[in-house]
């Protein structure tokens, strides 16, 4: 499939997607978006691809949602289409882990879209922040929850009422990034995490994203219920018996996602 909002590139197993609207600061707009779920869904079919990095430009990953795009629509437009959903919906039923490499703008709708990979590292230029509120308007893919549950409620609401922006420093104090690396390496180092993480058994992967996801949506029992579980259904796997006996003979493990 040909792309025009996105680069999309596999370097051994690792999936790598470059938004690429740099005239709008990776602005979302609703090509972009159908795009990026179609190139997500083409991973998922790929089983050469273990893990996958979304990135954006230096100066920004994504400045939001496109406001010029959006500013032509009326309630009844938004709500018909249901501007939006079908897309992150697609993103989301993506089950390999995806890395968020952000540099520079993650606002609105690019700060939601970073917090719905599985984890974010960003460079020492980036500034994060849910400016909504400036356009009389409030998040819509998520922010309002998603930020809530990375920060706390206090510096959430915080930010999605003044709209300001929270840097890289504050970002990892809070938890919203796992870590801050400088910006000239942002992508060496995401790229080298991805291929630590397409080392793995794919099917242990795969496990540990639905199992640390399903925190968020139900009660601590039912979550390590979940838990132990796929924890069980792993010792059905080649991969699971390969792991071990490579520890126990003092070598590297040779996983197959079989
Ligand atoms: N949309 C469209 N174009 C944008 C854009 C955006 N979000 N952000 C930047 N651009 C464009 C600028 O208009 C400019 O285009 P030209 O004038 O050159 O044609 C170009 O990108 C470069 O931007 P600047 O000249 O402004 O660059 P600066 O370095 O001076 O400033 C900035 C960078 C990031 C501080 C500034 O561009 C800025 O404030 N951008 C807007 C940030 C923002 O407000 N983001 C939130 C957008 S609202 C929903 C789904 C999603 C959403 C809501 C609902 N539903 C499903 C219900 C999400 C909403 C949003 O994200």
């Amino acid at each position: 499939m040909g792309y025009e909002t996105l680069i999309v590139d596999i370097d051994d197993h690792v999936g790598v997607i470059t938004l690429n609207r740099p005239d709008a600061l990776n602005a979302l707009n609703q090509q972009l978006l159908k795009e990026l779920a179609a190139a997500l869904g083409v991973m998922q079919e790929n089983e050469k691809v273990r893990c996958i990095v979304l990135a954006g430009s230096e100066k920004a990953f994504a400045a939001g949602a496109d406001i010029t795009e959006m500013s032509e629509q009326s309630f009844v437009d938004m709500f018909s289409s249901d501007y939006f959903t079908a897309e992150t919906e697609a993103i989301l039923r993506c089950r390999k882990p995806i890395i968020a490499a952000v540099s520079g703008y993650a606002l609105g709708g690019g700060c939601e879209l970073a917090m719905m990979c599985d984890f974010i590292i960003c460079s020492d230029t980036a500034k994060f922040g849910q400016p909504e509120i400036n356009l009389g308007v409030i998040a819509g893919i998520g922010g309002s929850q998603r930020l809530t549950r990375f920060v706390g409620k206090s510096k959430s609401m915080e930010m999605h009422l003044t709209g300001r922006f929270m840097d890289a420093e504050e970002a990892e104090r809070s938890g919203l990034v796992s870590r801050i690396v400088p910006a000239k390496k942002l992508m060496e180092d995401a790229m080298a995490t991805a291929a630590k993480i397409a080392e793995k058994s794919t099917l242990a992967t795969m496990a540990v994203k639905e199992a640390v996801d399903r925190s968020y949506e139900t009660t601590l029992r039912e979550g390590i219920l979940f838990e132990r579980r796929l924890f069980h259904s792993l010792f059905a796997t080649e991969d699971q018996s390969e792991g071990m006996s490579a520890f126990m003979e003092k070598r590297s493990a040779k996983f197959r996602g079989k």
